[in-house]
């Protein structure tokens, strides 16, 4: 069967709406959101709300891994426009991000099998999901007598984007799962090459208890995405084959497997 596998959507709804052609199954792999636009300041929901000259300064702040710096940038771009109490801050995003996930949840093909990026907001998903839309994290299904699983999210990291959870609390995740054929997360193994964005020029966070996972099981496959632009977009961890599936906002298709 062939599979379409997308991940890193960030706000890319036009290209989204036709990921699945071609495909028999349609797999997506979180970060619908588009939060922070690296390659254009005036998109996104901080430059909406701020303006794309903040924006512009704050990515820079970030890509300079400056990340106290750019909390008190953010800190004052709040007070600007009037907000100084954080409890106030989420009512207005969610209502951003809530826009964000009507179009997204409308472009998503269906059936689609998904789970969640760190940058998204599992609670609103099950809101917008259509017909066909099943969302799975810390679980597995069967796909025509392959056993897939998938755990969704991010860990801990300097960034604080909305779905990150402790080390203990993924691997347990991972866990819960037992052996499968193929296996799909948000996020890497924990590995210098496939962690490395060479044009955010840091290393994004990878997972120990995935390597640990995938040499105990030994999957067939292993499909993520999170890191953009890696320094190595595959690897081989003993017989399974650990692929970056690509950055969908930046490629706008879909990666492609017969499986
Ligand atoms: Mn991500």
């Amino acid at each position: 069967m062939r599979v379409n596998i997308v991940s890193d959507v960030h706000g890319a709804d036009g290209a989204l709406a036709k990921a699945a052609e071609g495909s028999d199954v349609f797999v997506c792999l979180g970060d619908l959101i588009l939060f922070l636009d690296y390659d254009d300041p005036e998109a996104g929901i901080f430059a909406e709300l701020f303006g794309a000259e903040h924006a512009r300064a704050y990515i820079e702040a970030r890509t300079a891994n400056r990340f106290d710096e750019a909390r008190a940038m953010s800190d004052a771009a709040w007070a600007e426009i009037g907000v100084t109490d954080r409890h106030e801050r989420w009512p207005i995003l969610e209502s951003m991000v809530r826009r964000q996930y009507e179009s997204l949840f409308a472009a998503m093909p269906s059936p689609a099998l998904m789970t969640f990026g760190n940058v998204d907001v599992p609670a609103l998903w099950p809101e917008y999901a259509r017909e066909g839309h099943r969302i799975i994290d810390g679980d597995v299904i069967d796909v025509d007598g392959q056993r897939w699983g998938f755990v969704g999210g991010g860990l801990i990291s300097p960034m604080r984007t909305p779905y990150e959870i402790d080390p203990a609390e993924y691997a347990a995740k991972l866990d819960t799962l037992g052996p499968v054929d193929v296996l799909f997360t948000h996020i890497p193994p924990h590995h210098p090459l496939l962690n490395y964005d060479v044009v955010a020029r840091r290393f994004e966070v990878g997972s120990h208890a995935i390597v640990e996972y995938i040499e105990r099981h030994q999957p067939r496959f292993h499909f993520y995405g999170h890191v953009h632009q890696p320094l190595a977009a595959r690897t081989r961890i003993g017989r399974t084959e650990s692929v970056n599936v690509g950055h969908f906002h930046g490629r706008e298709r879909p990666f492609a497997i017969d499986l």
